[in-house]
């Protein structure tokens, strides 16, 4: 028997886990309670990792579609081909796209790789899950403090007042904010006298352990957000104290929100005008206090504006880059320092003229961009780790649209919704087969931290890691169109050098197991400033239009009539790729539907039954859960469910397959300026499902 340290590559949270071994099974799961950062935590889906490992339907090497059927081939004989059939796509004048999915956040070597797959491909934006989640932030910050890594953390261990706006993190762990153990940090927060307040349309997990909750309609955190402003500003609590001389704009920022009413605003969010200027009076008590918005204001209509007023009413109260407040990492990899400071427009969508973002167009633009014929209509896709078809909005024109591919490669390790439309999968080893750093993550933590976990043992015969598929492919692409690469990144050796630039080294890494400590965070202005003058640039011109023109002509139109959509996460899922585990499976079904008793009234649904919702892009039949724990006018479904769709070969999931979130959400409904969709706030009608089918396509009724 052996035990390893190693960290969990899951979600963001990072724990610290003692993994007990015999040969190459795993026999137990345990949180280290040696790791200084996560002390021990551990939640469900860590343990599930000895399901991914053994898991039946994991794909033991490449496979090829052959009609309906799948064939098993070398990986020689699969790269060949897929470098030739991509050769002659190319010739022909077609276009290629790559999706990268949220596991690859995870993984620091693959996401070394993939700068050379974009070569081959000829591709200059890629598409990701970043659009349909955490894209808001990163403009927000590039526009604001001049590069789209640097992400204020809320510093849980010191603040009086931790403000939650659309996050769960009792459920999620934490996002773009890893803070393992959260739950326990949220008590001693509570327990040195502090206050956690949550922001949500739903009464989640994290408000249930909250001193104050409040209900919010969907989307419509920017005017809250105003609101708050402005309440401040009233009661003279503005003071940005050493950070005044830092801020640019901000005389013409407030003469701006000053055109806004509280009243109308209040209106908007569904608050009183006196609970707005209660809170305000609270946050702006002088107490270390900080604000912190997640994927529920992210992936909105305004989810840009969202995340820079988040970031202003932290700057307006002396919070920003103060202890307790919101504060800038000094991780032991500078990814800021490491990379460029982010882009915005350098060039458009072919379809509808998106701008890109961070070198990305919009996860919602993937379909279009496949199914417009013309110059540069995509005909080839690599999809790394994603599942877009689950996981963006429009699943059903998203299905349509692979389904028109002249070449599809899925590197992943199943047969999803997305790769059964492969023409070629190329799955990767287990988990642990993996060296693992957080390199991505490291720097969004509470607190700073290095960890490198090596690889518990080399993948089986015939099978390879992501990095090296990745690598491979790029290299199997270029040959056959005569292009040349540089050889790959050794990823150790890289890591090393990352490290090195900060004074550090792998061996002095990998010399502490458990991790090492690096402390709380420092405050870091304006040295950390990336913008020309080291100033915060508060009134960014495309925030400013995007507030006096969308934003204000929103708040003046009355909300549509009947219910929003909105989504939600179990603590023993994640996305849509952990539906196979037997472990996580257990339990009561996850993919229900939560009804308020007025408008499950209102529509003649009963607790337990079928309601059948529908929006303009399709409908979808499901089991209601009626709850005043959600707000009247709003519906709750999670995501990543869908695992009936034909060809899915994951036989846990598919019995209880569920339906997905996204047949219902609607690529029109984005984030202009990042591209981000919005996931919430998607206008649903509800009804009593009649036939019990999964999905339906879109209803005539809705038209
Ligand atoms: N309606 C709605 N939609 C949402 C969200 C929401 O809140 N509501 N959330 C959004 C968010 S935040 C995200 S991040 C996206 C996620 O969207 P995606 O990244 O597109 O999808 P995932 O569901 O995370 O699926 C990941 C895929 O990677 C595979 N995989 C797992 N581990 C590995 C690995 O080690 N290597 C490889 N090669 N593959 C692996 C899995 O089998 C799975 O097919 O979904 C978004 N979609
Ligand atoms: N167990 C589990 N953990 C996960 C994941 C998972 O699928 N399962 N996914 C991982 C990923 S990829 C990510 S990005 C993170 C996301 O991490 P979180 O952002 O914490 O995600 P959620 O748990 O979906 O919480 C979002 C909350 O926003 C609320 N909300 C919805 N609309 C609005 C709105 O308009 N305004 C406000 N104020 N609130 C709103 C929802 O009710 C919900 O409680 O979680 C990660 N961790
Ligand atoms: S909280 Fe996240 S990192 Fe920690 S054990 Fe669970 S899935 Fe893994
Ligand atoms: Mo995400």
């Amino acid at each position: 028997m052996a035990i390893h340290t190693r960290t969990c590559h899951i979600c963001e949270a990072n724990c610290g886990l003692l993994v007990e071994t015999e040969g190459r099974q795993v026999l137990r799961i345990s949180g280290d309670a040696d790791d200084p950062i996560s002390r021990g935590h551990i939640c469900p889906k860590g343990n599930a990792i000895a399901d991914l490992e053994s898991d039946p339907d994991r794909l033991a090497g490449p496979m090829k579609r052959v009609g309906d059927q799948w064939v098993a081939l070398d990986w020689a004989t699969a790269l060949a081909e897929i470098g030739a059939r991509f050769a002659a796509i190319r010739a022909a004048g077609g276009s290629a796209a790559l999706y990268v999915g949220n596991p690859t956040a995870h993984d620091f070597a693959l996401g070394m790789q993939t700068g050379a797959l974009k070569k081959a491909l000829g591709v200059r934006a890629v598409y990701s899950a970043s659009t349909v989640d955490q894209m808001p932030h990163q403009l927000a910050q590039y526009w604001l403090y001049g590069h789209n890594a640097l992400f204020p953390i809320p510093d849980i261990e010191r603040t009086q007042h931790l403000v939650i706006l659309g996050g769960n993190p009792l459920a999620s762990n934490g996002s773009v904010w890893t803070v393992p153990d959260v739950k326990r940090r949220i008590a001693e927060l509570r327990g040195r006298g502090g206050k956690l307040t949550v922001i949500d349309p739903r009464r989640s997990e994290t408000a249930g352990v909250a001193d104050a909750h409040h209900f919010i309609r969907p989307g419509s955190d920017p005017a809250l957000l105003i609101g708050l402003l402005l309440a401040l500003d009233e009661a003279g609590l503005v003071k940005p104290g050493r950070l005044a001389p830092m801020l640019a704009g901000w005389d013409e920022l407030w003469a701006t929100l000053r055109g806004f009413a509280l009243p109308d605003l209040a209106r908007a969010c569904g608050w009183e005008v006196d609970a707005i200027r209660a809170l305000a009076a609270e946050i702006g008590d002088g107490r270390p206090t900080v604000l912190y918005g997640r994927i529920g204001v992210s992936t909105a209509l305004f989810g840009t504006l969202a995340h820079w007023l988040i970031n202003l009413v932290n700057i307006a109260t002396g919070n920003l880059d103060r202890p307790g407040g919101a504060m800038f990492s000094s991780p032991a990899v500078d990814i800021a320092g490491g990379s460029g400071p982010g882009s915005h427009g350098r060039f458009f969508s072919r379809v509808s003229g998106h701008p890109e973002v961070m070198g990305e167009f919009p996860a919602v633009s993937l379909a279009e961009e496949i199914t417009t014929a013309g110059d540069g209509q995509v005909q080839a896709l690599v999809v790394i780790a994603g599942n877009p078809v689950l996981s963006v909005p429009d699943g059903g024109a998203m299905d349509a649209a692979l389904a028109g591919l002249k070449l599809m490669v899925s590197i992943d390790p199943m047969i999803t919704a997305t790769s059964a439309h492969a023409d070629y999968i190329l799955p990767p080893c287990g988990p642990l087969a993996k060296d693992h750093y957080p390199l991505l993550l490291a720097p969004i933590a509470f607190r700073n931290f290095a960890r490198f976990s090596p690889a518990l043992w080399e993948p089986l015969p015939g099978q390879k890691r992501d990095w090296e598929i990745v690598a491979e492919l790029a290299r199997a692409l270029a040959d056959a169109q005569g292009m040349a690469l540089p050889p790959p990144v050794d990823p150790r050796a890289q890591l090393d050098r990352m490290l090195h630039k900060g004074g550090r080294s792998l061996a002095e890494v990998a010399a502490h197991p458990h991790g090492l400590d690096l402390g709380p965070h420092q405050p870091r202005l304006p040295d950390r400033l990336f913008t020309p003058d080291q100033r915060i640039r508060c009134a960014p011109p495309a925030l400013m239009a995007d507030l006096t023109g969308r934003f204000a002509d929103w708040l003046a139109t009355p909300p549509e009539p009947g219910l929003s959509l909105i989504g939600r996460r179990h603590i023993r899922s994640n996305n849509s790729w952990l539906g196979n585990a037997p472990r996580l499976a257990k339990g009561p079904d996850k993919c229900v539907a939560l009804i308020n008793p007025a408008d499950a009234a209102a529509h003649g649904i009963g607790d337990g039954e079928l309601v059948r919702i529908s929006s303009a892009a399709g409908a979808v039949d499901v089991p209601a859960r009626i709850t005043e724990e959600i707000m009247a006018g709003v519906v709750s479904l999670p995501h990543g469910f869908g695992h009936g769709r034909p060809g899915v070969q994951m036989a846990v999931a598919g019995q209880r397959p569920g339906v997905s979130h996204n047949d219902l959400t609607l690529r029109g409904r984005i984030d202009i300026l990042s591209g981000t969709a919005a996931l919430v706030g998607t206008p649903v009608r509800i009804a009593p499902a009649k036939t019990g089918s999964f999905a339906v396509a879109a209803t005539a009724a809705w038209r």
